[in-house]
């Protein structure tokens, strides 16, 4: 190619010299030139495809552009759908620091509590009518009806105290108070003596911590063990606490541990249906600690608020059954280390002095956190509820005055001594 080209550099400075019929061939050679070249290219694309492995690897690359270009574009769409809501959400930001900026009570308050579907019309005062009118406040205020306060009544006064469902240790200490206050002549009348036993009830109340009973957990559920010997009340009490659970609208499991009596875990179903709880329930004579590690796992994992675990009420001796229930708690706390969060010991209130005694051997090894006193109502020894905080220091959360649903109440110190101490016309 490149002589022809050559030839004609020459001959187009200067046609006049060119021989004759040189035009001729010099295009009939640029003519082949050309066809040469395109007959090569023509060879070369055909090479290219009839080879079939530069044919899969061209499709290869072409698949493989057709993916990455849908990849970046997915990316490019998901990192412009991240902005727009990081936008959106620093704009609800800015909007909520301006209202708390304003009103900082929006911010404080928290969600609506629902409404209590018990109907709480019933005085406490009227649960504990047997203990004012009959129990020990009634004695001493016939005693003081038109007396002065001499040496005879006093010692009037020690004999009933001692008398009373308080307790010896309570009884000698109030005792000893009001003698040393009369000797000091602080006692002008009867009334200061009623005075003093008043706040002095309130006092032995306050010694005790605060119980928080069903506090909720926003971390999980929050589990209540409940203790007691037989006939005490243990599952009446979780049912009526589970109804008051559910009307506050927890999630709520119960865990039908007292697996000795078939009737324990039937009485307990009974009452989950009542209230609308769930419950686990083990077969008759199973392990109380299977059922009750089986229904804190379930707890766990359903989401629930509060579960409330029943247990068994007798053994041969007390003891066997402390034994039992610390085996319980071991096991509870192997389904969740911080569990139980409560301990309540139910105890009779028309036990009197005698659970006084139970308080003492539940809550020593078991590290009970509060109790809960039932049947109230049919008893003049309510006074007991201060021989067990003065005692043992263990608060008093909830209170038996009735069999209806809504009987067990949530105890309150002044809402006791003020219904103890009502005087007839005051
Ligand atoms: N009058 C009255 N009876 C109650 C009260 N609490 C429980 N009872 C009754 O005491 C009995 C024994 O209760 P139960 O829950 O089965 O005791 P548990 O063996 O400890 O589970 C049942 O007949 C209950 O209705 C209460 O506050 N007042
Ligand atoms: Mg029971």
């Amino acid at each position: 190619m490149f002589p022809t080209l050559l030839a004609i550099v020459p001959l187009a400075a200067r046609p006049e010299d060119a021989p004759p019929g040189a035009a001729l061939w010099i295009t009939l050679a640029v003519i082949a030139v050309v066809i040469g070249w395109a007959v090569r290219y023509a060879l070369k694309a055909s090479d290219r495809r009839l080879d079939p492995k530069a044919l899969a690897e061209a499709r290869r690359q072409a698949e493989q552009k057709k993916l990455d270009d849908e990849r970046v574009a997915a990316a490019e769409e998901s990192r412009a759908a991240a902005e727009v809501k990081r936008q959106e959400q620093e704009k609800v930001a800015k909007k909520s620091e301006k209202k708390s900026d304003k009103k900082p009570e929006v911010a404080t308050k928290g969600p609506p509590k629902p409404e209590l579907l018990l109907p709480s019309d019933r005085p406490i005062a009227d649960g504990l009518t047997k203990t004012r009118e009959e129990g020990f406040i009634a004695r001493l205020g016939k005693l003081f009806q038109g007396k002065q306060l001499d040496a005879a009544l006093l010692d009037q006064v020690e004999e009933v105290l001692f008398t009373a469902d308080i307790g010896v240790r309570t009884a000698s200490k109030l005792l000893d108070e009001l003698r040393a206050r009369a000797s000091r002549k602080e006692l002008a009348d009867v009334d200061a003596i009623w005075r003093y036993l008043e706040e002095e009830a309130i006092a032995i109340l306050d010694s005790a911590p605060d119980p928080r009973s069903f506090k909720r957990r926003a971390e999980g559920p929050h589990v209540v063990l409940i203790v007691g010997v037989n006939g005490a009340g243990k599952t009446t009490s979780i049912g009526k606490l589970a109804h008051r659970m559910v009307a506050r609208g927890d999630k709520v499991l119960l865990g039908a541990g007292d697996t000795f009596r078939a009737a324990a875990a039937e009485q307990l179903d009974i009452w989950a249906r009542r209230v609308g709880a769930d419950i686990v329930n083990g077969k008759d004579g199973s392990d109380p600690s299977a059922v009750l590690f089986e229904a804190t796992t379930k707890a766990l994992q359903g989401g629930y608020d509060t579960v409330i675990l029943d247990t068994a009420g007798r053994l041969h001796t007390n003891v066997a059954l402390v034994k039992e229930l610390e085996k319980v708690k071991r096991v509870v706390q192997k389904a969740m280390p911080d569990a139980p969060h409560e301990i309540i010991l139910v105890l009779d209130g028309t036990n009197g002095q005698n659970a006084i005694a139970q308080a003492k051997v539940f809550g020593d090894s078991l590290g009970v956190t509060s109790i809960a006193l039932t049947k109230l109502d049919g008893t003049a020894k309510g006074g007991v509820i201060l021989g067990i905080v003065d005692e043992l220091k263990i608060p008093i959360s909830w209170i038996g005055i009735g069999e209806r649903m809504e009987d067990l109440r949530p105890f309150d110190k002044r809402e006791f001594v003020d219904a103890l101490f009502r005087r007839k016309g005051s």
